[in-house]
C-alpha cells in the first residue's frame, strides 16, 4: 500500500479537479464549527464569516442545534480549493451523537481531529480516535485554540501520544510572546519541513516572518524528533540521517506523503480555528496528502471500477423535500432522472449547511443527497446490483438510557410511531420498543441530551407532543411457603347453573422455573376435558398476584375436584382456579423479585474508583475490574446491578469521566427484594391498578 503514489492514480493529483471528503471530528466545544466557518471563509466559499455563539455559522443550522448551541447532527458544506472540490463534514463531539460522527467518518478520505489544548482532556477523544484508527482511516489531529494555549506543545505531544497507537509527528512549533496579561499567547508558528517561521494574522494568510533565533534550538530538536520517526517507516531517510546527510525536502514531503496515507502515521498541526490561525497550513496539508476517491474505496474494499456506485451514509427527512439519502459516490457519475439498480434517480441535491443545492450530475468523490429513493437508507450501497448493506459500516452502539413516551393527544398515538420511525432512520442509534411486560413506549438511546433531542424532533418537526418517564421495572413476584386450597364455584342463574370444585397444592420453585402446572386428578373426579380450563385459569390469574406483580417460580398440583353433569363447564374451572389463587397464594408468604442485570461499565481508568464508588451506592456487587481489551488506559468494571437503579445511571458515569464512559448489560436473574422499597413498589402498582 505504502508504494501507491497519488500520480499513480486517475485524477489523483492536487488541482486535477477531484473531489475528496474530510471529517471534522473531535469533542464537543473543541471547535470544530468554528474551523469550518474559517475554512469555507478562507476558501472564499462565504463572504464573512459566522459563529457559532452568535447562531450564525454554517455548521449547527438545524433548531435543536441552534437552541443548544452545539452539534446534534452532521453537516455538510462542499468548497473549492485551489482547482480541486472539497467536501468538509462537521460532525457533532458529544458521545451521544457520536452515531453520525463514526458514519461521516466511513465515508472521508480522511479526517482532521481537532482537539482541546489540555493534557488532561485527551482521554474524551479515545472512543473517538479507536474507531479512526480501527478503520485505518487517515488522519491529522489540529491543536487547537493556540491563541490561548498555557501548555507546552511538547507536553500536548506527550499526551496525544499516550492516546494513540499511530506515531504522531510534530510538524510546527509556536511562536510565542509574553501577553500583557503575562501570561504567553502564541503570535505565530515555525514549519517544521520548510523551516519557515509565520505570524499570525486577525484573519487571512500569515506573514512569513524571520526565523526568532530564540527559537532555533527547540526548533532543531522538533525537527529532528519529526524525521526520525518518518524515518522508521522509509530506510532512505534512516540511512540519510545515520549518515548526517540533510535530507532533501521533497523526500520529507514525500514521506509525509505516503505515511499519512498509509495511516502509519497522524501529523499534528497547531492552530486556532475560529481566527483562520493555521487554517490555510492545515488546508494545504490535506491538499497534498488527503488520499484520491478510489484510493479510500480500496481502502473499503469497495469497487471504483468507473461504473456508477455510491453509499449512504445518513438520511433526512425533511417535510416539504420528504427522504432525502446522503450518499458518497464512489464510482463512476451519477445523473439526475437515471435509473440505478432499480432505483429512479430523481433529483440531486448538493448541501451546504442547511441550503441544497440542485445539480445535474455528480461524480465519484462528491457527497451528493438524492431525493425520495425511499428504499436506501444509511449503511447500503447502490449500483447496477442494486441495494446492498456494507459491511463495515458503523453498528448502532447499543442504548445506555431510556425514556417512556405517551403522546399527549390521544389520537396521536399511529403519528407518534410513524414519527418515530423516521427519527430512527435518521439516527440508527436510537431505537424504540413496545415492552408488553409494562405497557410502555420505550424510547432508547446514548444519553438524556440525546433523547431529549428527539423529543424536540418529535414536536418540532411532526407536530406530536409527547410526555416521557422513566420506564418501569419488570418487577416479579414470588412464594417463600406453599399451601393446600380448596375452591368451589356455584352460581344458581335462571336455567342451569354453574359448578366447579378443586383442590390444588402451592409450592415454591427454585429462581428462574418459571411456573409448573401438574396434573394429580385420578378416577375422573375432574373430568378430562375441564383440566385445560383449570391451567389456562391458573396462567391467567398468576400475571397479578397479591403484590400485583407476575407470579413465577412456583408449582401449583391439581389433586381433587368435584364436577357437575350438567352445571359444570370450562368457564365455571377457570373461575374455581381465580378463587384458588386469590385465596391460596396470600398464605404463601409473596414476595417481590426484582431483576438483576450484569452490567459491565467501560471508562478511563482513573475514573475506575468512582465507577466502583457509583456502583456501590446503587445497591450494585462488583464483581471486579480489568483492562478494557483493545483500549490502553480504559478498564472495565463489572457488577451485578438492579435494573431500577441502572435507568438514569449513565448521567453519573458521564459526569465522572468527562463525559466518554459507557455501559452494556444482560439480564442475570431475578432476586427478592423486602424492606421499604419492596413496600413502596407494591403501593405504586396497586395505586396504578386503582
Ligand atoms: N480561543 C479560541 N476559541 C475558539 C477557537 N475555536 C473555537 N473557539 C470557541 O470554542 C467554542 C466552541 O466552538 P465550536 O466551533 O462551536 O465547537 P464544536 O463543538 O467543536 O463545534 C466557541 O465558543 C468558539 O468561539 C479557537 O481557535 N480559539
Ligand atoms: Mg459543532
Amino acid at each position: 500500500m505504502n508504494d501507491i503514489k497519488s500520480e499513480t492514480i486517475p485524477g489523483g493529483r492536487p488541482g486535477s479537479g477531484a473531489h475528496r471528503v474530510v471529517a471534522l471530528c473531535g469533542p464537543y466545544l473543541s471547535g470544530k464549527t468554528s474551523l469550518l466557518e474559517s475554512i469555507l471563509y478562507a476558501t472564499g466559499a462565504i463572504g464573512r464569516r459566522g459563529s457559532t455563539r452568535a447562531g450564525t455559522s454554517i455548521g449547527d443550522g438545524a433548531p435543536e442545534a441552534r437552541k443548544r448551541g452545539m452539534g446534534t447532527e452532521l453537516n455538510v458544506a462542499s468548497v473549492d480549493y485551489l482547482g480541486d472540490q472539497w467536501t468538509f463534514v462537521d460532525v457533532p463531539g458529544s458521545i451521544e451523537f457520536q452515531h453520525d460522527a463514526f458514519a461521516a467518518l466511513a465515508v472521508c478520505d480522511a479526517a482532521v481531529v481537532v482537539c482541546e489544548p489540555a493534557p488532561e482532556r485527551v482521554v474524551v477523544l479515545a472512543p473517538l480516535l479507536k474507531y479512526i484508527e480501527d478503520n485505518r482511516i487517515p488522519h491529522i489531529l489540529f491543536v487547537n485554540k493556540i491563541d490561548s494555549a498555557e501548555v507546552r506543545v511538547r507536553d500536548m505531544m506527550a499526551a496525544l501520544q499516550t492516546i494513540s497507537t499511530r506515531k504522531l509527528v510534530l510538524r510546527q512549533v509556536p511562536i510565542r510572546r509574553a501577553a500583557a496579561n503575562g501570561a504567553d499567547e502564541t503570535v505565530g508558528y515555525v514549519d517544521l519541513v520548510s523551516e519557515r517561521a509565520y505570524r499570525y494574522k486577525s484573519s487571512g494568510a500569515s506573514d512569513l516572518i524571520e526565523m526568532p533565533a530564540e527559537l532555533l534550538p527547540r526548533e532543531n530538536e522538533a525537527r529532528r524528533e519529526m524525521l526520525e520517526t518518518l524515518s522508521e517507516f522509509d530506510d532512505t531517510l534512516l540511512e540519510q540521517l545515520i549518515e548526517d546527510i540533510a535530507p532533501e525536502k521533497s523526500l520529507i514531503y514525500r514521506d509525509l506523503h505516503d505515511e499519512f496515507g498509509a495511516d502509519q502515521i497522524a501529523p499534528v498541526l497547531l492552530g486556532a480555528g475560529d481566527r483562520e490561525n493555521g487554517v490555510r497550513r492545515l488546508l494545504k496539508a490535506l491538499r497534498h496528502d488527503t488520499p484520491f476517491v478510489a484510493r479510500t474505496a480500496e481502502r473499503r474494499a469497495l469497487p471504483s471500477n468507473g461504473v456508477a456506485m455510491l453509499e449512504c451514509f445518513k438520511v433526512l427527512h425533511q417535510s416539504h423535500a420528504g427522504k432525502l439519502s446522503l450518499c458518497r459516490v464512489w464510482s463512476g457519475t451519477l445523473s439526475e432522472g437515471q435509473t440505478l439498480g432499480g432505483q429512479r434517480i430523481g433529483t440531486l441535491l448538493r448541501p451546504f449547511g442547511q441550503r441544497l443545492d440542485k445539480i445535474a450530475e455528480a461524480k465519484a468523490g462528491e457527497i451528493v443527497a438524492l431525493a425520495k429513493v425511499d428504499a436506501l437508507s444509511a449503511g447500503q450501497t447502490l449500483s447496477a446490483a442494486g441495494i446492498v448493506a456494507t459491511e463495515d459500516f458503523p453498528a448502532a452502539e447499543p442504548p445506555v438510557f431510556g425514556l417512556s413516551l405517551s403522546a399527549k393527544n390521544r389520537n396521536d398515538e399511529v403519528k407518534l410511531t410513524a414519527a418515530l420511525q423516521k427519527i430512527i432512520e435518521e439516527d440508527p442509534s436510537l431505537s424504540y420498543e413496545q415492552r408488553a411486560e409494562t405497557h410502555e413506549l420505550l424510547l432508547k438511546g446514548q444519553g438524556e441530551m440525546h433523547l431529549k433531542v428527539a423529543i424536540d424532533k418529535l414536536a418540532a418537526r411532526y407536530n406530536v407532543a409527547v410526555e416521557t418517564q422513566t420506564p418501569r421495572v419488570a418487577y416479579r413476584e414470588t412464594i417463600q411457603l406453599g399451601t393446600q386450597q380448596h375452591a368451589r364455584y356455584k352460581r344458581q342463574t335462571g336455567g342451569h347453573g354453574q359448578f366447579a370444585d378443586i383442590k390444588i397444592e402451592i409450592k415454591p420453585l427454585p429462581r428462574g422455573s418459571g411456573f409448573r402446572f401438574v396434573d394429580k386428578i385420578v378416577g375422573g373426579v375432574v373430568p378430562r376435558n375441564f383440566i385445560p380450563a383449570v391451567e389456562e385459569g391458573l396462567g391467567e390469574n398468576l400475571k397479578e398476584g397479591p403484590l400485583g406483580q407476575p407470579v413465577v417460580d412456583l408449582e401449583v398440583t391439581l389433586f381433587d375436584g368435584q364436577y357437575h353433569s350438567v352445571d359444570s363447564s370450562e368457564m365455571s374451572f377457570k373461575m374455581a382456579a381465580r378463587i384458588a389463587l386469590s385465596e391460596g397464594l396470600p398464605k404463601c408468604k409473596p414476595v417481590l423479585l426484582e431483576p438483576i442485570l450484569k452490567v459491565t461499565v467501560a471508562a478511563p481508568s482513573e475514573a475506575t474508583p468512582r465507577i466502583q464508588r457509583l456502583i456501590s451506592g446503587r445497591r450494585g456487587q462488583l464483581l471486579g475490574y480489568d483492562a478494557r481489551a483493545g483500549w490502553s488506559g480504559w478498564d472495565e468494571v463489572s457488577a451485578l446491578m438492579p435494573e431500577a437503579e441502572i435507568a438514569d445511571m449513565i448521567v453519573e458515569i458521564r459526569s465522572v469521566t468527562q463525559g466518554v464512559g459507557t455501559f452494556r448489560t444482560e439480564f442475570d436473574h431475578l432476586q427478592e427484594l423486602v424492606g421499604r422499597t419492596a413496600d413502596r413498589i407494591v403501593e405504586e402498582s396497586k395505586k396504578r391498578a386503582a
